[in-house]
Parts: C-alpha cells; structure tokens; sequence
C-alpha cells in the first residue's frame, strides 16, 4: 500500500475534488483533506470499527451479468473466474450487453439470501453493486447500462435487499467497481482494451460514472456499513479523492483499501488466502471464494469442504481478522445449491461456536500443535477459546507456554466443567474420550489476568488425516531469506547459498506426497532434503513474485515416528530468486 498523500498531492487532491464536487475546500487558512477519516481520534476510529469487529464473519455476492454466459462463450468454456469472461473472452462491448437480455433474476428473493447468511452467522452481507463490466444493480441514472433498463427484469435489484437487511438486522455494504470499467469509455485500462467502444479518457468517466454512481449507491439504499471499493489501477490522488469525499453521505461507512491514490482506507482485503500471521496494527478481512470463481460460472464444482470452511473461519478469527465468503448466485436469483449446503452447515457449527468467534481478538500464541485460539479479555483476566481441530488421543489437551491461573475449564458444546491444571509445560486440560465435533471443538478456559505465555519449542505436527502444512513462518532461514508479506512467504532469497529448514513432528510415518508453493519471475529449481532424500523441483516462472503455483515435488518416505528435519536449497545452476509460502505433505 502507499502512503498518505504529500502536501503536494494533496493540493492536487483538493483542487480535483473542488472541481469534481462544487465543494469549497478552503477553511481559513486551512485545506482539509476529502478522506472525511483524515482527522479522527483513535477512539472515534474504534467506535466506528466496532461493529465490524464483533461481527468477523460476512457474505459477499458477486453477481451480475456474467452469470448469463455463466464462463461459456460461443460454446467454448472460458479460463478463469466467471466475472472475468468479457475481458479473457475479448467480447466487444455491443455482444456482451446482448446478455442482459437474458438477466431475468425472476427467482430473486432477497429476504431468502439475507436469511441464509444470518443462518450461517455471517453479520454482514456485501454485493457488487457494479463489478467491472460496467453493469449496475441499481437503477443508475447516469447509464442506460442498468438493470433497470438493460435487462427484461427491469427492476432495482438493490432496494429490495437493503429492505430484507434491515428487516432482519444484517448490515449492507456496496462493492463498486470504481476505476475498471470495460464498457463505459474510459474506464478500461488504456493497456487493455479490446474494443473501439472502450476507448476514452479515465478523468471523463471518473467524473461522469464512477463519482456520480458513488454518490446514487451511498445516498439512496438507507444506512450503510461498508463501500468496498476494487482494483484501484491507475487510480491518482486527484482521481480518488472526489470518491472518497463522497463517503460523509455516509457517516461512519467503513471503506476499505482498495480504492487507490495513497488513500489507506480502513481495512487490508487479503484475497484468496489467510495471512500467516494476522495484520499487525491493520483491521483485515481476507476474501474468499466457495469453489474457484466469485461471478456464476456453470461448470465450476470446485467446492470447498464445510471443514475447510469453518477452520478458516476459526484460523482468520485467531489471526484477528473478519472472513467474507463468496457466492455467486445464478442468472435467475438463485445462489447455488453447494453453496446453500455448506453455509447451513457452517451456521450449525457457529450455533454452538460463535461465541467463541464473534467480538474475538487474536490469539496469544503464535503456534499451537492441535487448533487455534482465540480471546476476549474480561474485567478478571480473558477467556481463551481452544478450537481444537485434532482432538488428543489420550484426552490431554496441553496449552503450550499458558502460564496463568486458570478460573475454570469447559467446553461449548454442552455444560461440563473440565479439568485443568497449571505445570511446566503450561497448561493441561482433561478433556472427554470423543471431540464433541470432528471439524473443531471449542474448549472455554477462563484465566486470570491478561495471557502470558512462554514462548514454546512446539513444533507443526500433521493434522488428523496425516497431512501436513509447513508454512513461511514455521521455517528457520539462513543468510538473508527473511519472511515478508505479513509473515505469508519467504522473501529476499536473492543469494543461491541461502537456504531455510522446517523441523517438524511426524507421528504418522509414511508415504508423502511433497508439493512446493511458489512464486517467481523467472525460471527456477530448488531442492528439498529430508531423511537423506533428495527431491528436485524445476518450474517456469509466474511473472510475478506475488503469484504463487502449488508444484508437485514428488515423494517423501519418513519411516519412524519422531521430529524430521526439510531443508529447501537452491539447484545452482539455474536458479533464479524464488519466494515461498509453503510446503504441503499429503499421506500417499
Ligand atoms: O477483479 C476482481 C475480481 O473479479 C473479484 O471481484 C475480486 C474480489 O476481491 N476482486 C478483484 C480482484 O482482486
């Protein structure tokens, strides 16, 4: 992210914003800046972040005219996310609005999607209200290239939601799609255009669609919690600023990060994936997909499992952040049965858990072998919550390093207290022979005093089904390869001779199925050892250090229980800087 604006730029800033808006800028002597944030006191901050904060589980839906062609055009399936096919399929812009006439949403019932997502837990619920083929939800009355009088439905899709939101007490957030737009001029990135229709400068549609579309979604939907705001290329200072001057029609709107121009926004948007370690000193929401696509697309059934659903929910909740969970409802109105399923499955585990999830902050450990944490801190000392994913063979639960007198132990599911005593090590709970939930079972501790722990030698171990993740921030690295990118992967390995290790605990021994995830610009080889076994890796590069490729290394055989050490090298010659995030081991 940038940084704030210089006093220059921020001339600029409000020079553009007194043009784009009318609004006088000049107090005395005095510019004030068009982010209506710029002077809160961090107490304000906090209030306004309050609800967010207890809520940590919300529902994004990414819908629009993409769900026509549902990721097929001209009968020929189109790579890539659904909401994408317009600009991987090249479709010029006359075709592509021919869809509309199929978007006829006649099944769309809001109350059933604002109710399905309080099922489920969530407390929020975020829609794009334009994405960026151009196409607005709501009856814009700065396009023809709406709803309202684009499509056969012809009817505001928004209202009746921001009505179900507030009739059943789910906060309403807009997406928009500011500064990529592939069918008004102007609005697609002058690099990237496919389509004479496209053509036209950014400033003029900033100013004649984005602004004043910006200002029609925060002033005629009631209340609203969040404006999430989306690839912000090419995005100035002076471009930003008439937009997020707008967000005083909106007192106490959260915004995130995305809208560009310096401007840091309220909330880091992690997308696809949970950082490693949280966000230091940033609220964040990672964002993530149900299947492999955010817009409909018919023939993608990549679904993730309700157990990979719910411990990333618990995994972000211990790292601090809030989950914003895709669908991608159909053409029709209807969100896809898979994803129904599942979130009625997730919202039984939040039934008995979201205590242990909502209004939760971080965990105080940085490791623990069986599950996660999280906490609340009480006027005596906090209650941990342990969700505990790998429930201990011989029904001791030890919480590594906890060094605090414990109040009383118990678990949600069900009222009986439980066993707990302090020792070395840290702290020992007995809990009963069977977890009370396969996917992860909440064990309460009440300790007195705020956490301390020891820091802990503990090292990763596998998870129930034998699998094992290592992640970035688990190695211990040589020469200059440090961790970066929120503790997310190995950087700076600059250096052939630099190197990094993960020690861990195998009690399964076995067959392994080794994969390596990772990003680089160019070609490379690197090597892994472990157990006196040598597996080489060669890869093309991605183009960009950022863009991670999961790649089969090939097969580990660890034949006795016990710690195991993997080293990570570099193959010389050929190598070429690599970042990693991690390496996967899955029982063969
Ligand atoms: O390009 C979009 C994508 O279609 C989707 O909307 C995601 C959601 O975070 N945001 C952009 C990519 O970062």
């Amino acid at each position: 992210m940038k940084t704030t604006p210089g006093v220059k730029t921020r001339l600029w800033v409000l020079l553009a914003t007194a043009i784009l808006t009318g609004v006088p800028l000049l107090r005395g002597q005095e510019a004030a800046s068009p982010d209506p944030y710029a002077q809160e006191t961090p107490a304000q901050r906090d209030a306004r972040m309050a609800w967010w904060r207890e809520a940590r589980f919300g529902m994004f839906i990414h819908w629009g005219v993409y769900a026509v062609p549902a990721g097929t055009y001209n009968g020929k399936p189109i790579g890539g996310i659904g909401e994408w096919i317009m600009n991987r399929g090249k479709i010029p812009v006359a075709e592509y609005k021919q869809f509309a006439r199929q978007f006829n949403p006649v099944k769309y019932n809001p109350d059933d999607w604002v109710k399905l997502a309080r099922e489920a837990g969530m407390k929020y619920l975020i829609i794009t209200s334009k994405h960026h083929d151009g196409f607005a939800l709501f009856d814009s009355q700065v396009t023809d290239w709406t709803v309202v009088r684009a499509s056969p439905y012809g009817k505001d899709l928004l209202k009746p939601l921001a009505e179900a939101c507030a009739r059943h007490g789910l906060k309403l957030g807009f997406y928009y799609s500011q500064a990529q737009d592939w069918c008004h001029p102007g609005g697609a990135a002058s690099g990237g255009r496919w389509d004479k229709a496209q053509e036209g400068s950014m400033d003029e549609y900033i100013k004649k669609i984005a602004v004043p579309q910006v200002r029609e979604i925060l002033s005629h939907y009631g209340p609203l919690g969040v404006l999430w705001w989306d690839t912000p290329r090419d995005m100035t200072p002076e471009r930003a600023a008439p937009l997020i001057s707008l967000l005083k029609l909106q007192p106490g709107i959260i915004h995130n990060n995305r809208l560009g121009g310096g401007f840091k926004g309220d909330t880091d948007t992690p997308e696809q994936h949970i950082p490693a370690t949280g966000i230091a000193g940033r609220d964040w929401e990672t964002c993530m997909t149900m299947n492999g696509t955010w817009g409909f697309k018919s023939y993608d059934h990549n679904w993730k499992s309700v157990e990979t659903l719910i411990r990333n929910l618990v995994d972000i909740a211990s790292k601090g952040g809030n989950y914003l969970l895709n669908v991608g409802p159909t053409s029709e109105g209807l969100i896809p049965e898979p994803s129904i399923e599942r979130l009625r499955a997730v919202g039984q585990w939040m039934k008995v858990n979201g205590e242990a999830i909502y209004g939760t902050t971080a965990s105080p450990f940085k490791k623990l072998p069986w599950g996660r944490c999280t906490k609340k801190l009480t006027p005596d000392g906090a209650t941990l919550y342990l969700h505990v994913f790998a429930w201990p063979a011989d029904g001791k639960l030890l919480v590594p390093g906890l060094k605090n007198q414990v109040l009383s132990a118990g678990l949600l599911a069900g009222s009986q207290a439980l066993e707990a005593r302090n020792g070395d090590a840290g702290v020992t709970i007995t809990l009963p022979g069977a977890a009370p939930d396969p996917i992860s079972s909440t064990v309460v501790l009440k300790i007195k005093g705020a956490p301390e722990t020891a820091p802990t030698t503990a090292r990763p171990g596998q998870n129930p089904d034998g699998s094992l993740k290592l992640e970035a921030a688990e190695a211990v690295t040589h020469g200059k390869i440090k961790l970066e990118g929120n503790g997310g992967n190995l950087g700076y390995w600059t250096d052939a001779d630099d190197w990094a290790e993960w020690r861990f605990q195998i009690a399964q021994p076995g067959k392994f199925k080794v994969s390596v995830e990772v990003a680089s610009q160019a070609a490379s080889a690197i090597e892994l050892l472990a157990g006196g076994q040598k597996l080489t890796v060669k890869f093309a590069g991605t183009g960009d250090y950022k863009k991670y490729q999961v790649l089969p290394a090939g097969t580990l055989e660890i034949a006795t229980p016990g710690e195991v050490s993997l080293q990570i090298r570099a193959v010389k010659p050929g190598w070429k800087a690599v970042n990693v995030r991690s390496v996967r081991l899955a029982p063969q």
